[in-house]
């Protein structure tokens, strides 16, 4: 049976990545075949992928017949279907706050991607705009600032234990360091450490390795 996964190295279909081991799924599905792209390559538009995701982003997910794209509907459809304990279903007590941190996870991830165009992929004679970086920077502090207020001191997202949620957000606590040091946030700091000690978060490392996209630690607000 297909079981393919279209992918770039610690973007967002890391998420999908870290559910598919979490789960266990190529236990069941058998292997998982990733097809790896390079960020906004043209092999991205020239591939099938155009064909699973009206946008061309990755994640894109093909289980035999089923094509998905947009991993917040990859992960909710992935655990419904095969992991309802990582997942929320409706009527329980716990389902608004899993909903809403899976979408605002996308709230933040756009921010950072917003600020991945700007500091990473332009390039002169394209100019960056100091002011719209300042803008996102702060935009992208207050959802970090929100999700430390969601926190508690010990546990994940949800008081019920590990869940989607934690996967979708806990994504964006990789790329998030390279624009806003995350030390001012230390239920956060605290919860970034534990995520990633999971042992699937370690295999979903290994398998990526060394990051290739920052070619720095951290890309401070440029001066006006
Ligand atoms: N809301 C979508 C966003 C997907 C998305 O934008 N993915 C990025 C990588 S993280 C992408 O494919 N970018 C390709 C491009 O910008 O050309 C999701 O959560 O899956």
């Amino acid at each position: 049976m297909t079981f393919k996964l279209h992918h770039v190295q610690y973007a967002r279909s890391f998420r999908i990545l870290w559910a598919i081991e979490e789960i266990g799924l190529q236990d069941r599905l058998g292997p998982l075949e990733v097809i790896e792209y390079q960020i906004g390559s043209p092999e991205m538009r020239e591939s099938t992928l155009p064909q699973i995701s009206p946008a061309v982003r990755i994640p894109a997910l093909e289980i035999g017949d089923l094509k998905i794209s947009e991993s917040g509907a990859i992960m909710e459809y992935l655990l419904e279907t095969y992991a309802p304990d990582l997942g929320r279903a409706p009527g329980h007590a716990e389902r608004p706050a899993y909903l809403q941190w899976i979408h605002y996870a996308e709230t933040m991830g756009s921010l950072i991607e917003n600020l991945n165009l700007q500091m990473v992929f332009l390039r002169p004679p394209a100019k960056a705009s100091p002011v719209v970086i300042k803008m996102t920077v702060a935009r992208l502090r207050a959802a970090l600032a929100g999700l430390e207020a969601g926190l508690r001191d010990e546990g994940y997202l949800l008081p019920g234990g590990f869940s989607g949620a934690d996967m979708m957000l806990g994504f964006n606590l990789f790329a998030a360091p390279f624009y806003v040091d995350l030390a001012q946030f230390p239920k956060l700091s605290a919860y970034k450490a534990r995520v990633e000690r999971r042992a699937a978060f370690q295999r979903c490392v290994a398998r990526e390795g060394e990051q290739r996209f920052y070619a720095q630690d951290f890309y401070p607000v440029p001066e006006a």
